[in-house]
């Protein structure tokens, strides 16, 4: 449904003058002759907090989005006032509100510049059929604006120009500018004059955003009922607004555990068990590292959750413990339909207890899914949720499963209209009792987060993995995703490359696609391109519906198992690279995956780049997306970058063309960095890792990498546990020196280091470590400038003649 925003619109109404205002602690609340009462809260210095009340009275302040400790206040706040506004300020913002209208602007408090401001501002219309609101805010849109975000859509980095839906929706095969899909992560990052400012509008209701579409200078937002509540979010660095809507919302609860940073293989399906051994032994005979397999709905016994097809599994858990000793990881498909079954106990119980979603007037919701007609568990229940996560007991501490795949929770019904739930369907809504209308957005999170319960408890001491397809604004607190039934065409892996860099600057940075393509068939030079992207992604899985044909890295013949297999070590080397730009996102809420305008706002020439991406702080990539490729061209950003393969230097700031067949692919090294590598291993843990590769890139000038480490799983670098080290280099003509910091009570399994020197504009006279100077003959300098150092060191200090 396409909701006419415009102004002339008879239903339109609008806030008049402000009568009265009222200072509580963090929050201040304007009231007009109409009754419409703004309330404005200071979060942070660079946060604030708006919603509107078109009735004097507030509705129950409750968000599933937004977590506890970021909705705790901000003490230091001034008011004033002049003839026509109302003026507050924090030490990065001033926010004046006018008094005739209730319109905002907001400024930078350190060169007073405009950042953003009300258009019409506040408007809404009077909702007779649900009562409530349809709730409306439009902004100026500034000189050469330009936005991104909102979480998955398959569309042009920047969204100007367009306009979208968030609603949940199960979207098999959808194409590039399908809207909406699977998520609905209302937030946008705005983008004028190199500053950067987000807006994340907190409705979980179908909600719309007009990016300059239907007014050239106009950007709005409403939703279809709910509260205009929102946060404004000022950087002016991009990272920085992300990073902040990052903590609103929610970091990672833990750290991934290490393995499922690894090569995950799955299809619909694998099964029976021999099948399963077949394809893991496979991977071991032919040396294609992996971590994970998969079991899709065939696992289950009719499709009922939480059971097994015993002619299929006769042992689940003897087969589990032996793909363990393998190294192989299972993970479990888990959907929310629980089938309408009197002899299912699952079912009998939910029936018992009152967990099932009703309709308005009693009945269940009762929908047709994979195991047939089903009734749908209500997660917005705390006790469903309770409920639902003690039902991982069995599956996961005694069967020994160490993942959990919950698929369909849009929620996804068969053969109805809309795909879904009705609206009149209830929900519990952490008590705030409310229709679909309300719940549909969220449905999915609260399954995940359920889910993530279960699995943090039995798991434990472990740490939980999960994966969800549908989401909403935090969920990426609980679980990882990935972007849907997509397909095996070319313009799909571009969509997946967007999509992967949207979902990170949206807050999601564990994230990947279904690599090869969901449905149809990929032939061999598409999916080893595919690995080759997907090697970039958090979360690195093939998948697809196995009904086109196998789809394995060995599927396509002996060269692209090669092609396939070289990438994926790669991935694996650099485990402890994309570890620690994990940790930083955990800990810091930095994206993992950084669109270039992410990397360099101030350079206009990134604002329109889909390709390339940072992964990580130092690596620059770009997929090659296209058949019968030899290389492309590609931007380089500003800065020295070395060539992944030749380590040739080039200096960015333009598109060049980059060499890349089918066995390369176009890869770049900020230099000045330190690369930590592993050895290549056939799944997480097979090695002991007893020395860390560091491949360091010269510049001739300062550049800081870092390296975290930890039990790679458990919980013990909550209490400290962890190592981190701060290598700072330090290029001069005729020197360069690594100085590390060391921090945390962890102590990593290896203390020496091969270091592999790249770039160095001198041939080496003297190495010094800690003051110690080596004799460089015994050292064994090899040709290619690489060493190794045998003890942990502080300063490495290496000089020419
Ligand atoms: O209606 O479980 O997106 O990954 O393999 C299809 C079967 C249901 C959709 C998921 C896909 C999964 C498939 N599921």
């Amino acid at each position: 449904m396409i909701l006419n925003t415009e102004l002339e619109s008879k239903g339109n109404l609008f806030p008049s003058k402000i009568i009265s205002y009222r200072k509580d602690v963090d929050t201040f609340y304007f009231t007009t002759e109409n009754y419409v009462v703004l309330q404005v809260t200071v979060r942070r210095d660079s946060v604030l907090r708006f919603r509107y009340s078109t009735k004097t009275i507030f509705d129950n302040d409750f968000s599933y989005a937004i977590t506890k400790y970021a909705s705790e206040g901000y003490n230091h706040l001034e008011l004033e006032e002049n003839d026509t506004h109302y003026i507050i300020t924090t030490s990065k913002l001033i926010c004046k509100i006018a008094k005739k209208d209730l319109r905002k602007s907001i400024y930078e408090v350190k060169n007073g510049e405009l950042i953003c401001e009300d258009e019409t501002g506040f408007h809404w219309e009077e909702s007779y059929e649900f009562g409530g609101d349809i709730v409306k805010m439009s902004k100026v849109s500034q000189d050469s604006e330009a936005y991104y975000g909102l979480g998955d859509k398959p569309v042009h980095i920047n969204l100007k120009g367009k306009r979208f839906e968030n609603w949940v929706t199960d979207s098999y095969a959808y194409g590039r500018d399908t809207d909406p899909i699977y998520k609905s992560i209302p937030f946008y990052v705005g983008l004028h004059h190199s500053k950067a400012y987000g807006i994340f509008f907190d409705n979980t209701f179908r909600s719309f955003f007009d990016f300059c579409a239907e007014q050239r200078n106009v950007t709005s937002y409403w939703a279809m009922g709910g509260e205009m509540n929102y946060y404004f979010i000022y950087g002016p660095d991009m990272t920085d607004v992300v990073a902040s809507y990052t903590d609103l919302t929610g970091k990672p609860h833990q750290l991934p555990p290490l393995w499922s940073l690894g090569y995950h293989q799955c299809k619909w399906s694998y099964y029976p068990e021999s099948n399963v051994k077949a394809i893991t032994n496979k991977f071991r005979k032919l040396k294609i590292p992996c971590d994970a397999i998969y079991l899709d709905i065939d696992y289950m016994d009719g499709f009922r959750c939480f059971t097994w097809n015993k002619e299929y599994f006769p042992d689940p858990k003897r087969m589990v413990r032996e793909l363990e000793d393998k190294g192989f990881k299972t993970i479990a498909i888990i959907d929310p339909g629980i089938k309408i079954d009197m002899d299912y106990n699952i079912f009998r119980e939910a029936l018992e207890k009152d967990y099932f979603c009703k309709r308005a007037d009693g009945p269940y919701m009762k929908g047709k899914v994979w195991p047939g007609e089903c009734f749908f568990p209500d997660f917005t229940d705390p006790k469903v949720r309770e409920w639902w996560s003690g039902l991982y007991k069995e599956l996961i501490e005694e069967i020994g499963v160490k993942g959990v795949w919950n698929d369909m929770n849009e929620p996804a019904v068969m053969d109805v209209p809309g795909k879904t739930f009705p609206d009149d369907v209830r929900h519990n809504y952490e008590g705030n009792r409310c229709s679909h209308r309300k719940a549909h957005n969220i449905y999915g999170m609260q399954m995940a987060r359920a889910t993530y319960q279960g699995l943090k408890k039995f798991s434990y001491p472990k740490r939980p993995f999960v994966i969800t397809r549908a989401a909403y604004s935090g969920t990426q607190r609980y679980t990882s995703t990935w972007t849907g039934d997509n397909v095996a065409t070319w313009d799909h892996l571009n969509i997946a490359n967007i999509q992967a860099q949207r979902l990170s600057m949206s807050g999601f940075s564990f994230v990947g696609s279904d690599i090869g393509g969901f449905a149809e068939q990929p032939n061999g030079e598409l999916y080893a391109r595919w690995i080759q992207l997907g090697m970039f992604h958090p979360f690195f899985r093939t998948h697809s519906s196995g009904d086109h044909g196998d789809q394995e890295p060995w599927s396509f013949g002996a060269n692209i198992t090669d092609v396939v297999r070289k990438f994926i070590e790669i991935r694996y080397q650099l485990l402890p690279y994309l570890y620690t730009a994990f940790w930083r996102y955990a800990e810091e809420g930095i994206p993992i995956l950084k669109s270039l305008v992410l990397f360099d706002q101030e350079d206009p020439h990134t604002h329109y780049r889909n390709d390339e991406f940072i992964f990580g702080e130092k690596i620059l990539a770009c997929p090659i997306a296209e058949p019968n490729a030899k290389g492309r061209r590609m931007f380089i950003p500003k800065g020295e970058w070395y060539n992944f393969w030749d380590d040739e230097l080039n200096i960015g700031g333009e598109e060049v063309w980059v060499d890349a067949d089918l066995d390369s692919m176009p890869i770049f090294v900020k230099a000045g960095a330190i690369i930590p590598k592993y050895p290549i291993q056939q799944y997480v843990g097979e090695k002991q890792i007893d020395q860390l590769v560091l491949d360091v890139y010269y510049k001739n000038g300062k550049e800081t990498s870092q390296v975290y480490e930890d039990a790679h799983d458990g919980y013990d670098y909550k209490k400290g546990r962890f190592s981190l080290r701060d290598l700072k280099l330090i290029g001069k003509k005729k020197s360069l020196t690594i100085q590390q910091f060391k921090s945390g009570k962890y102590t990593t399994p290896y203390d020496t280091f091969k270091i592999n020197l790249k770039g160095l504009p001198f041939k080496i006279a003297k190495i010094d470590i800690d003051h110690e100077v080596l004799d460089l003959r015994k050292l064994k300098i090899n040709g290619d400038n690489s060493f190794v150092v045998t003890k942990e060191f502080n300063r490495l200090h290496i000089t020419a003649k």
